[in-house]
């Protein structure tokens, strides 16, 4: 029987910070998983090298069900993100180790294709309404089926969601930058550019937007009705999700559709969202939620009740869980939309990944296992730099959620 071997586990900051592990068998296979944790990296590596990577070793690789349960039931306190990312990478390096035993892509163990593609969205942004009906344009001109939009709200400094560059990275300061919000001049408007937006570009897309977590229930309930003639794909994490029933307020007053999740970590933390139908698409992650065997738990929950996926896929979620994704987006009966931001230049150069895009959606490799190398030679010359995500504040200078 082939035995785990060995367990690395390397940070690098090729174009971003990622912490990626390694396990390798006896018989010399090695599967890849993401551990990144925006802001939090070194708690997870720490977390994997002081504390699981002992367990692995001598295991059985194939064990991946067993491995999840004695992880997760082992470390005793339950769930948290930190705990979950490090299930999550040692459970999606186990599904790359067991598709190369077996000579198929991850997607072929998972039930096979469900469908040609997986469809994507990417991030457009402005720092004022031309700009980001510019960029609007040049994603459609792209290819991209979906858009995700956000601009700068004028007199608000640092507003969520506006790329500076090529490549929108949040996490950007050695300390984190505290920037202002004003959710009244963000309520007055918003709905103006995503009204902009339909206006030069039509129906004949997705739009979606990210209010990521910034309003109150009943704020948020008032931006759903005011933006239902926009006909979003989505309105995303309208209000923070610790208190899952507070979306059945927003569920009352409009019918613009909501996607949580990208902060959660278990089938427990979107139980209620789902149950109660209170949202219309979770967005959990492969790297955070617990890695395939967990997601396509959530995601089989999901499908009772007619939710739909839409896994998070930022630039801090590396090729690694990106193509993990893939292979469980192209299987899964529920699927709605993934997240596609894209990743900067260094990064290709330290993860090699078999993920294709084109018009609109991508598709996962046909290698065995992930289809994802991780070039640790090169990651050398990106050595660890310490970022934190920003912390906003309000007008009167109270931290208000980010
Ligand atoms: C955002 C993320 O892509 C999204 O939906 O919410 O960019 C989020 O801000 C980052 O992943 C945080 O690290
Ligand atoms: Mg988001």
């Amino acid at each position: 029987m082939s035995t785990i071997e060995r367990a690395e586990v390397f940070v690098s900051s090729p174009g971003r910070t990622f912490v990626t592990l390694r396990v390798t068998t006896s018989d010399g296979v090695t599967g890849l998983g993401d551990a990144t944790l925006n802001g939090r990296e070194l708690a997870v590596a720490a977390y994997l090298r002081d504390h699981v990577v002992p367990l692995l070793i001598g295991r059985d690789p194939a064990r991946v069900e067993d491995m999840w349960q004695f992880l997760y039931k082992g470390a005793y306190w339950r769930r948290g993100p930190v705990t979950m990312t490090a299930v999550s990478a040692v459970d999606t390096a186990l599904w790359d180790i067991k598709g190369k035993v077996a000579g198929l892509p991850v997607y072929q163990l998972l039930g096979g294709r469900s469908r040609d593609g997986v469809l994507v969205y990417g991030h457009a942004s402005g720092t004022d309404v031309p700009s980001l009906l510019d960029d609007v344009e040049r994603h459609l001109e792209l290819g991209y089926q979906a858009v995700r939009a956000q601009a700068a709200v004028p007199g608000v400094g640092g507003t969520y969601g506006v790329r500076k560059g090529t490549i929108y990275e949040p996490a950007a300061a050695d300390l984190p930058e505290e920037q202002p919000w004003d959710t009244e001049a963000y309520l007055g408007f918003a709905p103006g550019y995503l009204e902009a937006v339909r206006e030069r570009f039509g129906f004949g897309f997705h739009l979606l937007h990210d209010v990521h977590h910034r309003l109150t229930p009943l704020e948020a309930a008032r931006f759903g009705r005011s933006v239902e003639a926009c006909r979003l794909f989505w309105m995303e994490d309208p209000t923070p999700a610790e208190n899952q029933e507070a979306f059945r307020l927003i569920r009352q007053h409009t019918t613009t559709p909501i996607a949580v999740g990208e902060v959660l970590n278990s089938i427990w933390d979107v139980q209620h969202l789902i149950t109660g139908q209170l949202i219309d698409y979770v967005r959990t992650t492969v790297a955070h939620a617990g890695g395939i065997t967990h997601l396509r738990r959530i995601f089989d929950l999901a499908a009772l009740y007619q939710v739909r996926t839409g896994s998070h896929g930022a630039t801090d979620l590396s090729p690694v869980s990106m193509a993990a994704a893939v292979h469980l987006d192209v299987t899964v009966p529920n699927f709605g939309i993934q997240e596609y931001m894209g990743h900067a230049a260094e990064t290709f150069e330290v993860f090699r990944s078999g993920v294709t895009f084109a018009d609109g959606r991508l598709n996962p490799s046909d290698a065995p296992g992930l289809g994802v190398e991780y070039d640790e030679k090169a990651a050398e010359r990106f050595p660890y730099r310490r970022r934190y995500l920003p912390v906003a504040r309000r007008l009167d200078g109270s931290v208000h959620d980010w």
